[in-house]
């Protein structure tokens, strides 16, 4: 039977190999949130970076730049890292490429690349997530993108519901990570939005007024929508 096993923190990778698994990148709130509406909301693909030079720079391609660092828009960008950035219609995104920069979560998809499948993770899409990962029917980690290397909650109850989702055909308890993440959903229940109002990244949202953004991002399966990484970019 293959395993799910919970990756907290990208600085603990290192530990981890993920040579002929499925890497699933969570980063709640919210490049993850964005990342999947904004290909359902049109975006043709998606290019990932860790540094903001290099993402500006993709603006001279014809790309929309999206950046945040420490939970707000930086400066040169075309949009921050909300997800309502692809929705409110102020800028038309339909057809575009989209070159984004996160705190975390790009970062998190750029140590994932040693896996054999690299896809992106959110309540959103948390159907079309397990779905994959059963097709693919090999080993699979949650890869948490955390705070600057620190554990988060979000990210962590993402893994606890993939692991309840995938219970059946997944060994889910031999990792105390993943036993750890499904006590977490556990004891999340039944209210995920009221249990989150203690994690640190949701309070630094309500400071930055942003409490719009957790409200959608705690949403489960609105999109069947799957981002996966190839050649370079999230399609
Ligand atoms: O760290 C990240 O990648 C971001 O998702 C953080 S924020 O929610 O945009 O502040």
């Amino acid at each position: 039977m293959p395993s799910l096993d919970i990756c907290f923190s990208p600085e603990l990778l290192p530990l981890y190999d993920l040579r002929g698994k499925v890497a699933v990148v969570v980063d709640i709130l919210r490049a993850t949130s964005s990342i999947v509406t904004a290909l359902a909301a049109g975006v043709t693909h998606i290019v990932p970076f860790s540094e903001l030079e290099a993402c500006r720079a993709m603006a001279a391609q014809g790309y929309l730049t999206a950046a945040e660092r420490d939970g707000q828009q930086a400066e040169g960008f075309d949009l921050g890292n909300s997800p309502f950035g692809y929705l409110d219609g102020v800028l038309p995104v339909r057809g575009r490429g989209v070159a984004i920069t996160t705190t975390n979560g790009t970062r998190a998809l750029h140590l994932s690349l040693a896996a054999d499948a690299v896809v992106v993770g959110a309540f959103l899409n948390l159907a079309a997530v397990a779905q994959f990962v059963r097709q693919q029917g090999k080993d699979a980690v949650v890869v948490c993108a955390g705070w600057k290397g620190m554990f988060n909650l979000e990210d962590t109850l993402f893994g606890g519901a993939l692991a309840q989702r995938l219970e059946a055909e997944f060994d889910t308890t031999s990792s105390d990570a993943t036993l750890a993440a499904r006590h977490l959903w556990q004891q999340a229940q039944p209210d995920l939005s009221t249990y989150l109002l203690q994690s640190a990244h949701v309070r630094r949202l309500n400071n930055l007024e942003a409490n719009k953004d957790f409200e959608y991002c705690v949403q489960l399966d609105t999109h069947d929508l799957l981002p996966i990484w190839r050649e370079g970019r999230l399609i």
